[in-house]
């Protein structure tokens, strides 16, 4: 239904605009992005940063999007001196602090793209946190940013 998928969008980039908030739960998002990958490329990832203002831990348990067919939380491991990405059942935020999901660590793996996506495209993310809580997001694809930007 092209109408309610408008008024998601809509209300995907009011949350982008101004910081991704889960009311009660105190989460906030940002600068998420997914990596733009080369044509042809079946898979990526989506990065972002996520900051937990509640007062008690909060668990990233699963994350839902139209453009792949399968989407996972993924991290990387050290597997003697091999990087490898292992999915993971849970990305803690931990109460006052932060969740990073960046490029080496912890990202949302999308899986089986449905379509190639083209730079500056916004793609429809959920995240759905272990009170309960889902955020609704609005992603931009872009290039991966510079070398200085990695951990
Ligand atoms: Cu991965």
């Amino acid at each position: 239904m092209p109408s309610r998928l408008a008024a998601l969008a809509l209300a995907a980039l009011l949350a982008l605009a101004t910081g991704a908030i889960a009311a009660d739960s105190g989460l906030v998002v940002s600068d998420p992005y997914v990596r733009l990958m080369p044509p042809g490329s079946p898979n990526t990832a989506a990065f972002m940063s996520i900051s937990n203002h509640s007062n008690s831990d909060r668990h990233l348990l699963q994350a839902e999007s139209p453009v792949a067919r399968s989407v996972e939380l993924h991290t990387h491991v050290d597997d003697h001196g091999v990087m490898r990405m292992r999915r993971v059942t849970a990305i803690e935020i931990r109460a006052g602090g932060q969740a990073e999901l960046h490029s080496g660590g912890h990202h949302v793996m999308l899986i089986g793209l449905r379509q190639p996506l083209q730079d500056g495209q916004l793609v429809p993310l959920t995240l759905r946190f272990d009170d309960g809580s889902s955020l609704q997001l609005a992603v931009p694809v872009r290039r991966a940013p510079a070398a200085h930007g990695k951990h």
